[in-house]
Order: structure tokens, then sequence, then C-alpha cells
């Protein structure tokens, strides 16, 4: 099965409740690329990939459509084998693996399509048909996300991801005290999560002055080597997230022992492919992760929701959506939603999940 066409559709996603705020970011709406394969058997296949916003990764909307550009004709023809295709694209372009990660996943859907298959089973097997996720605040103040976190866990959210950084730790410090106290006891798990926004000096603080709260630090500080100076001296887990760029960078830190778990994206590493092989070298070392992006709709939505649901239930930390921030679906009947803190994997072949026709309006570039 070859390809034969590839379209690439803008399409933007407004944040409801919005602005969303992170140490280094603070968003109102995103631009969102997604990539529609069609093989020469009439197959389609769709992809998305959507940083959120410029400054949260070295990623960007129009990077992504800029890198897709550069590989679009070079893909005409491609077999629709994901390790071929991922060396094909490293064959066009280096690096960009965010971008790459749409085509990625736009094959899985196809061959999952094609196959009768759901594009879990291609990845190795479902081990949940429901699977968690967890409710990620934006920074904010203690009232407000400790107010957030009681409503979250009676919603049934397993875990709470609180970003903090960016202003002074004593905030950050009270907002964790204060969150403590609602959700302690319920058996919620706690992530504490810096976006690179702390100086190690705030990191070690944080956790020095809250060593009977067991939350884990999710990317405190901006490099692994800041990581790696303060790590000895932490009384909380470390998971890496922004770091975490390629599967070179997971075996490093894994190897050496750098990290306890990782909060992972899907788009970031490269796509379902690469995206398997970290969860099995997570595996290799009991290493609990994420199954996230960085923002998106329903196909990114379905894409994290696929590779999620054959992680080892120990080790899996739940699967992140943008869901509750995006107004509407692509596709109005399978669109996926957290319910109750939870995710049902989508029952049709493939994603799972159609865009609606003429949903995205005319492809902005087109090859084949
Ligand atoms: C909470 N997320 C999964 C969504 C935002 O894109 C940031 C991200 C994270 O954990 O850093
Ligand atoms: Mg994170």
């Amino acid at each position: 099965m070859k390809i034969k066409e590839l379209h690439i559709y803008a399409h933007q996603l407004p944040v409801k409740n919005g602005p969303y705020r992170m140490a280094n970011a603070l968003v109102h709406a995103l631009d969102t690329t997604l990539v529609k394969i069609v093989t020469e058997t009439g197959t389609v296949g769709w992809g998305e990939t959507c940083p959120v916003g410029p400054t949260y990764a070295p990623a960007h909307a129009l990077g992504a459509r800029a890198a897709l550009a550069e590989m679009g004709q070079g893909l005409i023809g491609a077999a629709l084998h994901p390790v071929m295709l991922r060396r094909r694209m490293d064959g066009l372009l280096n690096g960009h693996r965010y971008a790459k990660a749409a085509v990625d996943i736009a094959a899985h859907d196809a061959l999952g399509k094609a196959y009768g298959v759901r594009v879990a089973d291609l990845l190795g097997g479902v081990a949940a048909e429901r699977m968690p996720s967890y409710y990620a605040s934006g920074v904010g103040e203690p009232d407000e996300i400790a107010r957030i976190a009681a409503e979250k866990m009676a919603e049934g959210y397993p875990r709470m991801q609180v970003k903090i950084g960016g202003r002074p730790v004593e905030v950050d410090i009270a907002v964790l005290r204060k969150v403590w106290e609602v959700i302690k006891g319920s058996g919620m798990r706690l992530a504490a999560d810096g976006n690179r926004g702390l100086p190690t000096r705030d990191a070690l603080r944080l956790s020095r002055e809250c060593p009977d709260i067991p939350f884990i630090m999710e990317q405190p500080c901006n490099t692994i080597e800041e990581l790696a100076a303060i790590r000895g001296q932490l009384h909380h887990g470390v998971y890496l997230d922004e770091n975490g760029d390629d599967l070179a960078t997971v075996v490093r830190v894994a190897g050496q022992g750098l990290v306890d778990g990782f909060g992972m994206k899907v788009t970031r590493i490269g796509g379902l492919q690469q995206m398997a092989a970290f969860r099995d070298i997570c595996e290799a070392r009991s290493m609990p992760h994420t199954c996230d992006d960085a923002w998106g709709g329903d196909i990114i939505h379905a894409a994290c929701t696929h590779i999620g649901a054959t992680v080892s239930p120990r080790l899996n930390e739940g699967v992140w959506l943008a869901a509750p921030y995006v107004e509407g679906h692509y596709d109005r009947t399978n669109g996926i939603d957290i319910v109750g803190g939870h995710i049902k994997l989508p029952e049709g072949p493939g994603l799972g999940v159609i865009p609606e026709d003429g949903i995205f309006g005319n492809p902005v570039l087109s090859f084949g």
C-alpha cells in the first residue's frame, strides 16, 4: 500500500475558557495542522500536529507546515510501513519530528482502516479499553487551583498536574500545599509541572520545603544538565517532559538514572512508531509515563488514546488531551472526550475518528 496523495490543512482551535497559562507560554488559540494521506487503493488516513504556541517547544505551526512542504513530494509513492516511512522522512529532512509525526499518524490510520483493525492493535494490542487521563491546571493562585483540584477529583480524575514556575517559588509552594490539603487521602496522584521555568535554586527549595507531599516534579528546569546537577538533592521523583526530544535522549537519561519517568508527547518524539519504541524502553526499566500531546483536536486525541491503550496499566500515568479546552469535534459521532477523568478507546478501524467532509476547508498544500 503506497501513498498516492498527501494534503495538508490548517485549522484554528480557539482555547475554551482560555487563555491557558504555563511558565513559558500563554495561549489564546492554537493553529493546528492536519495531514490527509490517500493511498493508491483509495484508503484515507488522517494525522495532526499542533504545537502549543511557539515557546513551549522548539516547534511552531508554520514550522510544521514548512517541514511537510519540504517532504511532501518525496513521500508520494512511499509504502505505508511505519519504520520504512520514518527512514524515508529522515532521508528527506533532518529533525522536525513533530511534523513527521503527522504523517506517521496518518499512515497508522490508513493501515488500520485497510486491515480492518484499530491503531492500538497495530501498536501491540489493547491493555485497557478505558484509560486514565489527568487534569492539567494552568499556572494560578492557591485557592483557584485547589478549587479546580477538588472539582476534578469529584469528576473522577485519578491524577492532577499543577502548573508551576515563572514566578516567586513561594507561591508555587503555597499552591501545592493547598492542593494537597484538598486531595490528601483520596488516592489522586499529584504532579508539579515547572515547564522548564524554575532555576535550580527554586526547584531545590520547592522539594526541600514539601518533603511531606508526594508529588513528582515534571521538567522543573530548562535543561538535562540542570536536572542532573540537583537530582541527588531532591526529595521527589523527577519526570522528563520537554527535554525528552527523541529516543536517543530517552535511552541516555533512563540509562544514567537521571529521571524516574516521563511526560511524553506523541508528536515530539516523532509519532506512533517511535512512541511504541519509547513505551517498550520505559517498560524495560519500569518507568511510568504519560501519552500526551501538546495540543490538538480529535485526530491527535485519538492517536494519544490508541498508544495509551497499549501501555501496561501499572506504568500508565495517563493520557492527556486538550479536549476540555477545545470546542466541538472533527467527528461529531466518534470524537473523543474525557468522561469521569477517563477516556474510552474508539471502536472503529484505524484511529476510529473520521473528520467531517470539508471541515478543514481547502488544503493549504497538496502533493501527488
Ligand atoms: C499538560 N500538557 C500535557 C499540555 C500542555 O501542552 C503542556 C503539557 C505538559 O505536560 O507540559
Ligand atoms: Mg509537562
